[in-house]
């Protein structure tokens, strides 16, 4: 087996989600019906315009883990990937189901021959998700699913204040293959 750890740069930057303008692929941290929240939702639908909404409508409702992609709209990206986090003691295991999430994400991306994505924290704002779990959990996903990837080669974790991204980047150091 190829090792990718070497090829994929997987990063941590205090941000907002729907502005990553150099990235191929944007994830939104979904609710089920995948119309516009508050949070990240709503800042990508605001930023997308509702012709996002539109293309999303056939497509729900989705269920905790699963992701599906649409085009970006307005926002600078090619493509939004909206994944429905797992509510935090509510949909169990919720670590696996979060772990779903970034897999299901990472391979969507790929099998469109993207290049790169950012993700946002999902689940740990409105779904209650502990921070420091989910990005233990999440930093374990994506070192899982490094092999697999082909096209993909930028990695991003966009966290909303300086305190969630020393937690993602500690998270991410701790990960071997990914320091
Ligand atoms: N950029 C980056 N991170 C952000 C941004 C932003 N613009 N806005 C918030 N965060 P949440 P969830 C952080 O609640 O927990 C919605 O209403 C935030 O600080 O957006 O998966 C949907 O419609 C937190 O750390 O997503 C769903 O119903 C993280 O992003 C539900 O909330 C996720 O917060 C989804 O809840």
């Amino acid at each position: 087996m190829t090792d990718r750890t070497a090829s994929v740069r997987v990063e941590c930057v205090q941000g907002n989600i729907a502005a990553q303008p150099d990235m191929d692929a944007i994830v939104n941290a979904a609710n089920g019906e995948l119309m516009p929240g508050s949070g990240v939702a709503g800042a990508i639908h605001g930023a997308a315009g509702p012709e996002l909404a539109e293309e999303c409508r056939p497509l729900a409702p989705i269920q905790p883990g699963q992701a599906v992609i649409t085009g970006a709209h307005k926002l600078p990206n090619r493509h939004v990937i909206h994944c429905l986090g797992p509510v935090y003691g509510v949909d169990e295991p919720s670590d696996r189901l979060l772990a779903e999430c970034i897999h299901n994400a990472l391979r969507l991306a790929d099998h469109h021959g993207l290049a790169s994505i950012a993700f946002p924290a999902i689940s740990t704002g409105v779904f209650g998700y502990p921070l420091d779990q989910a990005a233990e959990v999440v930093m374990e996903a994506v070192a899982d699913t490094l092999d697999e990837l082909r096209t993909v080669r930028t990695i991003r974790f966009v966290l909303f204040s300086d305190d969630d991204l020393a937690v993602f980047e500690s998270a991410r150091k701790a990960q071997s293959g990914l320091a």
